[in-house]
């Protein structure tokens, strides 16, 4: 068999995802995510201009063989970039491979190991109350676990605020919306929102919080004490973690568990945190981290300190990286829980799809591959709408993280 085409697909069902296809001599077509949020053409480009021409002719059986061609042999290796175009070539890799075989992913990985994926949904209120509610809205849907995120009172346009409901878009303008940072408001405020949402659900359900790397290491740690009473599943991206050090001082102050990963794209990014045992969860996912084939290797390092896997599932991961990951999540043996945060309508309709979502748990379903398709002709209907991130500024206008 052997590669004859290979296509990427831009389109805007409501938020920007970018999709490569390839196809073969055989007639048989794999998909892969290769949405990078807000930087999105810089992989079109990167597919286009120096991927795809390297892809025709060769066979899509040599997954691993691509891989190291594509990383090893571009001189350049690691970043966001690079490692989201070699993803998606690997996703689409796997994808064959699972229909050709007449298999799901999770099958060529060496099967289920559980019967089913547990997800955490996003629940975002304006106020204490409106958050309870929020959370008890997912309660009733069935999930076991909540990311809980709240606007902090007095303080304009905080990390979480709810635009919507059930689907929000954090990247939602085409240059980036400005909005405030004030850490104690939120170091005073935070274990308030957890302390009433235990009160009001009860001590089973899990509980998440995403801290957005806002703080520095000595005020996570502070955080992370301060919210052990209400027993969080974990307390997520709590500091920036180029330095992978700082989880040190976290580390000896809190018996919060830690999760850290989305924006990493290599076990270079999390090999320090993984070994020294400073992080309980890591959050790398298919399309930012090199595909299955290289998250496949950062869940076997992790497995070895019992460190388990919780991958971001944000929406600006397309569904074909959904089905990616779940047939991943079904196989890992060391997997912890899977981010869903639930794509609209409209994009589930460009993505047809075998995933399903029953009872707080997913399944990846027993298409062959991925077990994801992209219907090009609905595709076409969406353009490329250019959307950013907002960022933030402390209140005397230093720039400060997102
Ligand atoms: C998460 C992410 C999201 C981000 C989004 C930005 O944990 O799901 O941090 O909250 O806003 O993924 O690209
Ligand atoms: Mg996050």
């Amino acid at each position: 068999m052997k590669i004859t085409k290979a296509r990427v697909i831009v389109t805007c069902p409501g938020r920007n995802f970018v999709t490569l296809k390839i196809e073969t001599d055989e007639g048989v077509h794999g998909i892969g995510d290769a949405t990078l949020n807000g930087r999105e053409k810089a992989v079109v480009a990167y597919l286009e201009d120096h991927v795809i021409p390297l892809l025709i002719g060769r066979d899509p059986a040599r997954i691993e063989d691509i891989w190291q061609y594509l990383y090893r042999g571009a001189y350049w290796r690691r970043g966001p970039v690079t490692m989201s175009a070699i993803a998606a070539v690997d996703t689409a890799l796997w994808d064959i491979k699972g229909k050709v075989a007449g298999l799901p992913v999770y099958e060529l990985l060496g099967g289920a190991s559980r019967d089913g994926v547990m997800v955490y949904g996003h629940a975002n209120g304006n106020d204490i109350a409106h958050t309870v509610d929020e959370v008890g809205r997912y309660i009733e849907m069935g999930y076991k676990a909540v990311r809980a995120q709240c606007a902090i009172p007095g303080v304009k346009g905080t990390y979480g605020v709810a635009k919507g409901t059930m689907y929000y878009e954090p990247a939602d303008s085409a240059l980036p919306e400005e909005t405030v940072w004030n850490t104690p408001a939120y170091l005073n405020f935070a274990p308030e929102l957890f302390e009433a949402l235990r009160i009001a659900h009860g001590p089973d359900i899990e509980l998440l919080h995403d801290v957005h790397h806002r703080l520095t290491p000595i005020e996570a740690a502070r955080l992370g004490k301060a919210l052990e009473p209400y027993r969080l599943f974990w307390m997520e991206d709590a500091t920036p973690a180029e330095n992978q050090e700082a989880f040190k001082l976290i580390r000896q102050h809190t018996v919060t568990p830690l999760a850290v990963g989305e924006i990493f794209n290599s076990i270079h990014d999390c090999r320090e945190l993984i070994q020294n045992q400073l992080i309980d969860y890591i959050r790398t996912t298919v399309v930012h981290a090199g595909g299955i084939t290289h998250l496949r290797r950062i869940a076997d390092l992790a497995a070895l300190y019992q460190v388990r896997t919780g991958s971001h599932g944000a929406t600006d991961l397309s569904p074909a990286c959904m089905g990616a990951a779940l047939n991943f999540d079904l196989w890992v043996p060391n997997f912890g829980i899977q981010e869903y945060m639930r794509h609209t309508p409209e994009t589930d309709a460009v993505f047809p799809h075998a995933y399903s979502f029953s009872d707080g748990f997913m399944h990846p379903g027993d298409l062959p591959g991925i077990g994801v398709d992209i219907d090009e002709e609905l595709a076409a209907k969406y353009e490329y709408d250019p959307k950013q991130l907002p960022i933030a500024r402390l209140q005397d206008g230093t720039l400060w993280n997102w």
